[in-house]
């Protein structure tokens, strides 16, 4: 069967490719998977039908008649293993690509996953002021060993795999947040994930659902 992902109905990263449906998105491209997509609400996320999916009740989750899978770093590694482009076959370096997608949902994401709830949800606290550069303090701590292992390559460990496509996601979370530009090897990093065709179709297709929804709200 086609396999089916689920996304945001809206979603609240106004076609930013921002949310985690898109990471799932890109790592269909890239293994030249074609794919449906079925689209909820937040409160559909909360029903029982999603969470038998998602038990979470959270976006993505992906289902393709012989699995079904939630959490987007799994969804990404099961791809990556089933199909080629995304994980080199050679052990050793497959350990390593492996590595470095965990390193980026483990450890580099935390982090700025924080950074981005305090500032949506504690701005207007009265401790937000002095609590922000400490978490900012964590963020460029994660960031710095990653940009230093991008001043002499391309990609993280080699040809491109489904660890880069994970840490690049990642990464563009700090959009706007003036972090990523202390560090230009990441700013170059994002640009030439940015630059493959895979990456455009999975954002034009995850911006195409957001702006059927503008035009929905205003009809
Ligand atoms: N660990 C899970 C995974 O990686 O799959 C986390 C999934 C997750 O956080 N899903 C979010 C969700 O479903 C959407 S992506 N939230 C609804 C809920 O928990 O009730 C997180 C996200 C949301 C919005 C933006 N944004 O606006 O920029 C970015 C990321």
């Amino acid at each position: 069967m086609t396999p089916i992902i689920t996304a945001f109905e809206n979603s609240p990263d106004r076609g930013r490719g921002l949310a985690r449906d898109f990471r799932v998105r890109w790592a269909l491209e890239e293994s030249g998977v074609t794919y449906e997509t079925r689209l909820v609400s937040f409160a559909a996320m909360k029903a029982a039908e999603h969470l038998a999916l998602q038990p979470f009740g959270q976006i993505p989750t992906y289902e393709d008649g012989e699995v079904a899978l939630f959490e987007s770093g799994a969804i990404v590694l099961h791809l990556a293993e089933r199909h080629p482009g995304l994980l080199p076959a050679e052990p050793g370096a497959r350990g390593r690509a492996i590595s470095w997608l965990f390193a980026a949902l483990n450890t580099v994401e935390p982090p700025i996953v924080e950074r981005s709830t305090a500032t949506l949800i504690e701005k207007d606290q009265p401790w937000f002021a002095a609590r922000l550069p400490l978490i900012e303090g964590q963020v460029r701590a994660r960031l710095a060993p990653v940009a230093r292992r991008l001043d002499d390559r391309d990609w993280l460990d080699g040809a491109f795999s489904v660890a880069d496509l994970m840490m690049v996601t990642v990464l563009r979370r700090l959009g706007g947040s003036g972090l990523l530009e202390e560090q230009p090897s990441l700013v170059a990093y994002i640009a030439r994930g940015e630059a493959r065709p895979a990456y455009r179709r999975a954002f034009d297709a995850q911006k195409a659902v957001f702006l059927a929804a503008q035009g929905g709200a205003r009809a």
